[in-house]
């Protein structure tokens, strides 16, 4: 009997992923996937920062507010202008939007086969918690660009996206992505330096019992919040929270239950933003059949009025999030 071993070295790449969908859904040119792999050698670059932060003495806070009137973390500002440089560069990325940047970036490429693309990403979510090595990402959402944006790019509402997901530093470096249909999760090998497709097809379940909120805001949070919250409490139902939307959500995709951030008397609009951290997860989790909106419709329906938009949030498994808008 002839042995083989092929078998064990049968792994999937996200490039391998993507092309694999492009060709799938009949375009095959290969440039999403050539955007992909960019943000893959980003979150590598940011991942190495953050492994060598403590060593290198790159944490703590670079002196410096952002746009938002946020104190920025030296890594903030690392891992921006590591997205910054590397995607302006890349053959159909024309617009970029960054939480760190006050306004959109334009770049001039003649895109592969004329696709062309807007990318939004938060390049450093929860860096709150760089400090004590707690999980951070970075989240993306990418929109096909049909006109030509010189300038006066039109922000799309986040159905129109064409992929979107996060990279989570944890305790290994991961990326979850959602394209149309499907949600893949990925895991950087580190001595091979890929990302490896270890989940395809992901399905969030159904319910959970789990929420995940700040609940040091619950005194200011709409009634319908509180009372959603009380029921948790009465159910034995566990609070996580990790402080970064990435972290939280997808222990919320993997697990069952609901992330919540709702309008409380400090961000009545709520904190989190529309295009760069609402909107991409709202898709990621949709794609895996959960539930995404802001107490008064879906969040990936909200025509977005500017780049730092702020909107509720309630994300999560599908009857976990229809009993709290049932009750809202
Ligand atoms: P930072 O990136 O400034 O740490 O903010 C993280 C975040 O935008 C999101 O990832 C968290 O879910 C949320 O803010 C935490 O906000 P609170 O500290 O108000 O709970």
């Amino acid at each position: 009997m002839s042995v083989s071993l092929l078998d064990s070295y049968e792994t999937v790449t996200l490039e391998d992923h993507t092309l694999e969908r492009e060709a799938e859904s009949g375009d095959p040119t290969g440039a999403l996937s050539w955007v992909l792999s960019s943000l893959g050698v980003c979150a590598r670059m940011i991942s190495d920062t953050l492994r060598r932060a403590r060593l290198e003495d790159v944490l703590g806070t670079a002196g410096q507010q952002n746009v938002q009137g946020e104190e920025q973390q030296k890594l903030d500002v690392i891992a921006n202008d590591i997205l910054v440089q590397r995607l302006r560069g890349r053959d159909g990325v024309v617009v970029l939007g960054s939480e760190e940047d006050e306004t959109l970036l334009y770049a001039d490429s003649t895109g592969l086969g004329q696709e062309r693309f807007a990318v939004f990403f938060d390049p450093l979510d929860g860096s709150g918690n760089l400090d004590v090595a707690g999980g951070v990402g970075t989240i993306f959402s990418i929109y096909r660009v049909l006109d030509d944006p010189r300038d006066d790019y039109e922000l799309r509402p986040g159905r129109e996206q064409l992929a979107a997901g996060y990279f989570l530093y944890g305790s290994s470096t991961l990326l979850v992505l959602a394209t149309e249909g499907d949600v893949s999760m990925f895991v950087l090998d580190p001595a091979v330096g890929t990302f490896t497709r270890v989940l395809t097809g992901i399905r969030i379940p159904s319910r959970g019992n789990v929420y995940s909120v700040n609940e040091a805001n619950l005194a200011t949070f709409p009634d319908g919040f509180k009372r959603y919250i009380g029921a948790c409490r009465a159910s034995g139902a566990s609070a996580r929270y990790a402080g970064a939307m990435v972290a939280d959500v997808h222990r919320v995709l993997l697990k069952g239950g609901i992330f919540l951030y709702p309008p409380t008397a400090k961000a009545p609009s709520g904190k989190l933003r529309l295009m760069y951290e609402c909107n991409p997860m709202a898709k990621v989790v949709k794609e895996a059949g959960g539930l995404a909106g802001t107490g008064h419709g879906e969040i990936m329906d909200v025509v977005p009025a500017e780049l730092h938009q702020r909107v509720p949030v309630i994300i999560g498994s599908p009857e976990n999030v229809r009993e709290l808008l049932a009750g809202l």
